[in-house]
């Protein structure tokens, strides 16, 4: 690690023009990476600007320079490109807008801790036992002697906190608690992090959530499932950002293997998020079956399509068949079946007559 950081630092000496690429739907780890790299380069006398392909969801504005990101952007004219907290080269979706630019013509630094990263860097800075991507931005910098204002310190809580679910999750390890104190020392603050990431809830967000809780459901298996569609989020006024946040809600079930949500996006998509609590399951794989990746106990995919709701009723007698029904009830729940059968196309109602 301490060579990977070496070479950061002389590709950083030589870089006047820096760009700083956050992954699609921005988190607080992508974000928080992003914005501590732009204050150092700021403080640095270099020329740096924030990008990302999605929209900044409000509740980072906290962080000053994110308002600032842009979408577009021509390559070229950078010297140096930061990419942060991107689980592989696809995360940033600007492989597809300009093909070139991983392709070396310009320096990337590839700073990312998920075991999906496919190195996609000119420099691979890759630690899949870092908790957040900023705590390994905190340890390069330290290393190389880069001096970590309030500004710096505040964004890099915000991956932390991010990633370790605010210091609860299994990877805040003492070493997180660690470095976490000497941020704080530095002038991190815990409570614009704390408040802005997990204390503010708009009321599309509100909805949301009630609509995801009110449809989950444990399988045979021990799964926990919710859905998510699109006409939910016209109905709530909400955007595919009032989602997050709401599975890691869900996976609180207890003796759940795992928790799945699938909602869809505007663009016609489905998105998988797998959660764990679990140390014998591994969702990175799970996920890798559907086109996805990321951790062992947060994963998750996309996919082009539409969820499909299929629905199971069952129409009983009273008292379970105890009591006898006439043949007129009989016919009521037989044309009931029909009715049903055909204009909801339920696959199967049943009674005992
Ligand atoms: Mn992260």
């Amino acid at each position: 690690m301490q060579e990977l950081f070496i070479q950061a630092g002389l590709l950083i000496k030589k870089a006047n023009k820096i760009l700083c690429i956050s992954h699609k739907r921005p988190d607080g780890d992508t974000l928080g990476a992003s914005n501590a790299i732009n204050h150092v380069m700021k403080e640095m006398g270099k020329d740096v600007q924030m990008a990302c392909v999605d929209d900044i969801p409000e509740r980072y504005y906290f962080l000053s320079e994110v308002r600032k990101s842009i979408k577009e952007f021509n390559f070229l004219d950078y010297d140096l490109i930061f990419v942060s907290d991107a689980g592989a080269s696809y995360m940033t979706k600007y492989h597809e807008i300009y093909p070139e630019i991983f392709k070396g013509k310009v320096p990337v630094i590839n700073l990312d801790h998920h075991s999906s990263n496919d190195n996609f860097g000119t420099l691979n800075i890759v630690d899949i036992n870092s908790a957040s991507t900023t705590i390994l931005i905190y340890k390069m910098l330290n290393f190389l002697g880069i001096r970590i204002s309030p500004n710096v310190a505040t964004a890099l809580l915000c991956g932390i906190y991010n990633d370790t679910g605010s210091l609860m999750h299994g990877n805040t390890t003492l070493e997180v608690f660690e470095i976490t104190g000497r941020i704080v020392e530095m002038g991190g603050k815990v409570n614009v992090v704390a408040k802005n990431l997990f204390k503010i809830t708009p009321i599309s967000t509100m909805k949301v959530w009630g609509k995801v809780l009110e449809r989950a459901t444990i399988n045979e298996e021990g799964v926990v499932v919710s859905v998510l569609t699109q006409n939910d989020l016209t109905d709530a006024y909400a955007k595919s950002e009032d989602v997050s946040g709401v599975v890691d809600f869900m996976n609180a079930v207890p003796g759940s293997k795992f928790t799945v949500l699938l909602n869809e996006d505007e663009k016609g998509n489905v998105k998988g998020s797998f959660r764990t609590r679990r140390d014998d399951v591994d969702l990175a794989e799970l996920a890798e079956k559907f086109g996805g990746g990321g951790h062992k106990k947060a994963a998750g995919f996309t996919m082009p399509g539409r969820i499909h709701q299929e629905v199971k009723w069952r129409v009983l007698p009273a008292n379970d068949g105890v009591t006898q029904l006439h043949e007129s009830d009989g016919k009521v729940l037989r044309n009931a079946q029909e009715l049903l059968g055909n204009i909801l196309q339920i696959p199967e109602v049943k009674f005992k007559a």
